[in-house]
């Protein structure tokens, strides 16, 4: 069937705007019922993990660690990852193992300083061994940490692994209890559940054999840690994230409510985009530029005062963090101009002396995509240099480094994101044999520039009604590879515009029978001179989006190009 016939018959079908069906078609949906599917999530896409066809491996014997764990009365710790995924994992499990009876502590690991590197070290189990903790539970975390655990083990300490990272090659790591659904025996269909998701499941679990009713109302964090960690949206990811996302704005946790009310003011709906840019970024912070502590106390925070404080301790880390970007950045940059200038290498190893190490990955992505270069950005302290490399399509890090590890402390990563550590006198050598590696692979291939969302959707404007605007949300979560939707039509009139302060544009638009769109440009000044030419007559592509201004609600277009 060609497209327009099928995006027809889904429309008719399914009762839902034609601009709807037609992004599901150029979306890769291929018949109706993959249509169905993909905007009706339900109940029955969530999977049972003790299903005796395809069960969660470990899921009986984590219920009878965490029982055993309960009826002991010793005390049991719970070891997080730093980042949103790891945050939200660490307060699902804190919260559901309160409600059965278990007053959990928490420990997060810190990127750098003092006897923490990465993950669980044998100094973090020392501490909680100080503290009395006989039971450890670590999540998004752990099934790598074999030697940290067996250390553990040694103690006395009973241990059980929520993870989902695939294990490291050299066996799996020897806790009583391992979940973790790409583990080789395991079972489980969604091997793309994240570390908040395989402990939601198992809380969930949990409070069904205790008979503790729903564990819904920990879907919010699950959404926000399954966004965060850019999983594949499987049909179970994709019911958890928008059932959760639905959450968000009336969430049990004050803290959640305060931190989506205080970064989105009024929105009417909390999207995939909004926790991409606006809250993971918040909650990453403090983890990038100290230690992550003040995340997961808002998460875990009851009191609506105690949240607000805690949250301007967050912007505060927040602005900090972007400070500090856009000063590394800046020296990179100039880094690389005043050394290669037009002449650049095929691969950048850019080095600088104490730059901030929980922010090089964000410089290296930017230096990458400013020199459409593959790029590591080192930053080096007391003689060891700590980096983090970003690619460009084409270039792959994880080949890259292993044809140089002997030169490193440690490393590893994938195609497109890694990190590695070496020492100082050893950078130039890196630079040169990544640069010989590169020539000898074609390095022309390398960094054919692609948009990041080179998808454009005919539209036309009067198609953009509120009852569209309510209809994509069913095609939430927006981000990763399910990018919000930009749209494109032509001959449209420019009724008004005024240039704003900052070099944006504010526009009034209009298309044969529509009504008047109010639209934004931003930073896109330059394009005056289009429309001038043009005669007001241009094309456009752009995002259609709620604005909410003193409680009223209207559709605004989000101007991506001007042509
Ligand atoms: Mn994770």
């Amino acid at each position: 069937m060609n497209a327009e016939l099928l995006a027809n018959s889904i429309a008719h079908k399914l009762s839902i705007p034609h601009l709807i069906a037609r992004i599901l078609v150029a979306r890769g949906c291929e018949s109706v019922s993959k249509a169905y599917a993909r905007v009706h999530s339900t109940r029955e896409d969530v999977l049972n993990p003790l299903d005796s066809k395809q069960p969660m491996c470990g899921m009986d014997a984590a219920l009878d660690w965490i029982l055993q764990a309960k009826n002991s009365g010793e005390k049991l710790c719970i070891f997080g990852d730093y980042d949103m995924d790891g945050l939200t994992g660490t307060a699902l499990l804190k919260r559901g193992l309160s409600e059965i009876g278990i007053d959990a502590s928490w420990h997060l690991p810190c990127r750098f300083g003092m006897g923490s590197g990465y993950g669980l070290s044998t100094d973090v189990v020392d501490q909680m061994l100080a503290e009395n903790v006989r039971y450890l539970l670590t999540v998004d975390t752990g099934i790598t940490a074999n030697a940290e655990i067996e250390y553990a083990k040694s103690k006395g300490m009973r241990v059980m692994i929520i993870d989902h990272h695939e294990p490291s090659g050299d066996g799996l790591p020897p806790s009583d209890v391992l979940l973790d659904p790409c583990q080789d025996d395991c079972l489980y269909p969604n091997k793309s559940l994240c570390g908040v998701g395989v402990s939601y499941k198992f809380i969930d679990t949990l409070f069904q054999k205790e008979g503790k009713g729903s564990a819904d109302k920990y879907l919010d964090l699950v959404a926000l840690g399954t966004l965060a960690d850019l999983v594949e949206m499987t049909p179970e990811n994709r019911y958890l994230t928008r059932s959760g996302l639905s959450r968000l704005l009336t969430s049990a946790w004050p803290g959640v409510r305060e931190l989506c009310r205080r970064q989105l003011e009024n929105a009417p709906y909390v999207g995939g985009q909004d926790v991409l840019f606006r809250i993971a970024p918040l909650m990453n912070a403090p983890g990038r530029m100290d230690k992550p502590d003040v995340a997961l106390e808002l998460l875990l925070c009851d009191d609506a005062a105690k949240a607000s404080a805690l949250l301007d301790n967050l912007s505060k880390y927040n602005d900090l963090r972007k400070k500090t970007e856009a000063d590394i950045s800046k020296a990179a940059i100039d880094w690389v101009n005043d050394r290669y200038g037009e002449k650049l290498p095929h691969v950048l190893v850019v080095d600088g002396k104490s730059w901030h190490p929980g922010v090089i990955g964000i410089v290296a992505a930017k230096v990458a995509q400013t020199f459409n270069r593959p790029s590591a950005v080192l930053t080096v302290e007391n003689g060891i240099a700590q980096a983090s490399a970003r690619a460009i399509p084409g270039f792959n890090w994880h080949k890259a480094l292993f044809e140089v590890r002997d030169l490193f402390l440690r490393w590893g990563g994938h195609a497109n994101a890694a990190g590695f550590s070496l020492k100082e006198e050893d950078i130039p050598v890196l630079r040169e044999r990544l640069q010989r590696w590169a020539e000898d692979q074609n390095a022309a291939a390398f960094g054919e520039p692609v948009e990041e969302n080179s998808e454009r959707i005919p539209a036309a404007l009067n198609e953009i009604t509120p009852d569209l605007m309510n209809a994509l949300q069913n095609l939430e979560p927006f981000g990763g590879k399910n990018p919000y939707p930009i749209l494109f039509t032509e001959n449209v009139q420019v009724e008004k515009l005024r240039e704003l302060r900052g070099g944006h544009l504010q526009l009034k638009l209009s298309q044969s029978g529509s009504p008047q769109f109010a639209a934004i440009a931003f930073g896109m000044a330059n394009a005056k001179k289009i429309i001038e030419a043009k005669h007001k007559k241009i094309s456009i592509a752009f995002e259609p989006v709620w604005n909410v201004f003193a409680g009223r609600k209207s559709i605004q277009l989000l101007i991506k190009s001007i042509s």
